[in-house]
């Protein structure tokens, strides 16, 4: 999703990294190369005026933060115009007080429309709902047909329909029906495509759209088809009167950009994308987790401001010195581990992390709560003497450690294992650490966890 985009975007920010101060000059040709990616990933030429327009305002206006990068702060600002731009937050379904919820999947031939409406009832499933879905597409030959195989393999309930029930209309009464007598809580209504928009397709959606009174009408766009899903996607709103949208084909060489206008163009949230065939690659849509996506960051813009808010620049500049030194104590370390948790979940701190996947120290690691709340136990059970020097932590001493803190031998071992680790590493890099601010830039770059003192980071 976005990869292209990503990748020249990228480009154009690192041109931008290396460049002292944010001037206007830089900005502008900056800017002028954030434009053209944008275009070029299709993206609706008014929607990127807007944008290029507010970052521009912002980014000369900013008073600059001393402990970013003027890279750093375009990167900012344009997510934060990105994220505006895809709606603040991600849109809920909605569901009625009185179930059952029907939901209206929508839109043109091929879109994806009954694919995604096997996706949306097998997350419903998960999600805790009872869902039943029903085909009213009469017209394509095994249109029903297909909605059932997906059904049956999927495990959904569906409605079939009765001998000689052959309108949409006769078949959504039915199917809602059976919806509400078998204790069901949501009907997904997949109905039929047409290649263009006419007045028949319309005139039945709004019949069905009168008899059902759906919560959500939500619109299924092909990412491939870019503008052209836009223009649609307005359409069926101005005569229907859409709720949100489903963005399918995501995983494709989408240029991305639909993404980016429909809800501008429509103002229609974005409510689900879909990442592919099989019935599980569909997930709902994160403006804010996009717009990282797009700027292949990660969200370290929020990352480093909420480190900033954990570290004050008096213990970054301490723990540096340390780094350098190679004075990092486990008292040290304990106390990295403490600030850092102040910051959220370790996997929630995780998810802001530019490109995790990309740094081997990482692979393969599976960061766990508990196992921080031991590592902590641990140093706790130690005496300052031994926090300060690990050599003093002999065999006896790992054994009142571990009888300490409630875990093992091992587990104290392995502490000490991984501590001795953290410290290589950090010494390994703490030569592009120097000079620099401790948290602003280097957070930043890739794999911060590690200068933070995480063990087997
Ligand atoms: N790669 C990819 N393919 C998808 C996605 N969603 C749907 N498809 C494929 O797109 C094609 C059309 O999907 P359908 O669900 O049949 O589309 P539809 O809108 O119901 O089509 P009609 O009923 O003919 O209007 C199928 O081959 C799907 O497998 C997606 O998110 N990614
Ligand atoms: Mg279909």
């Amino acid at each position: 999703m976005f990869d292209n985009l990503s990748d020249k975007l990228q480009r154009v920010f690192k041109n931008l990294r290396g460049q002292g101060r944010l001037t206007a000059d830089n900005m502008e040709v900056a800017l002028r190369e954030v434009r053209v990616a944008l275009l070029e990933a299709d993206v609706n030429f008014k929607v990127v005026k807007q944008l290029i327009e507010a970052v521009k305002v912002r980014a000369l206006g900013a008073e600059v933060m001393q402990s970013l990068s003027p890279y750093q702060q375009v990167i900012g600002i344009i997510n934060d115009e990105l994220v505006k731009i895809l709606g603040s937050h991600e849109s809920k379904l909605r569901f009625a007080n009185d179930p059952p919820s029907v939901f209206m999947i929508v839109g043109l031939q091929g879109s994806g429309k009954t694919t995604s409406t096997g996706k949306l009832a097998k997350w419903l499933t998960k999600n805790g709902h009872r869902p039943q879905v029903v085909s009213v597409d009469v017209y394509r030959p095994a249109a029903r047909q297909q909605l059932a195989i997906i059904a049956r393999d999927n495990k959904i309930p569906i409605y079939a329909g009765a001998e000689g029930e052959t309108l949409p209309i006769d078949l959504a009464r039915s199917a809602r029906r059976e919806t509400v007598n078998s204790g069901r809580d949501v009907l997904l209504v997949d109905t039929a495509g047409r290649l263009h928009i006419d007045d028949q397709l319309m005139d039945e959606l709004k019949q069905l759209k009168e008899l059902l009174n759906p919560v959500e009408i939500l619109f299924v766009a092909d990412a491939m088809t870019g503008q052209d899903a836009v223009k649609s996607a307005d359409e069926f709103h101005k005569q229907l009167g859409i709720t949100g949208v489903i963005l399918t084909k995501m995983d494709g060489d989408a240029r991305g950009g639909a993404a980016l206008s429909i809800r501008h163009v429509t103002g229609q949230p974005l409510k689900f994308v879909g990442l592919g065939e099989k019935a599980d690659a569909f997930e709902p849509f994160h403006p804010d987790r996009a717009a990282s996506r797009i700027l292949g960051m990660g969200d370290i813009v929020s990352f480093v401001e909420k480190a900033q808010e954990a570290f004050d620049s008096k213990q970054q500049e301490e723990m540096q010195r340390k780094l350098l030194d190679n004075e990092f104590s486990l008292e040290d370390f304990r106390n990295q581990l403490q600030s850092l948790r102040k910051l959220g979940s370790l996997d929630s701190i995780l998810k802001m992390m530019p490109k995790v996947g990309m740094m081997k120290e990482l692979q393969g690691l599976q960061p766990d709560e508990k196992e921080l709340t031991r590592i902590v136990a641990m140093i706790d059970s130690m005496t300052p003497k031994e926090r300060n020097n690990h050599m003093l932590i002999n065999g006896s001493r790992r054994r009142r450690i571990a009888k300490g803190s409630g875990t093992t031998v091992q587990d104290v071992n392995e502490l000490l294992k991984q501590y001795g680790q953290a410290r290589k590493m950090m010494k390994s890099l703490s030569g592009s650490l120097s000079g620099m601010g401790f948290l602003g830039k280097k957070m930043a770059k890739m794999g911060g966890l590690g200068k933070l003192g995480l063990p087997g980071f």
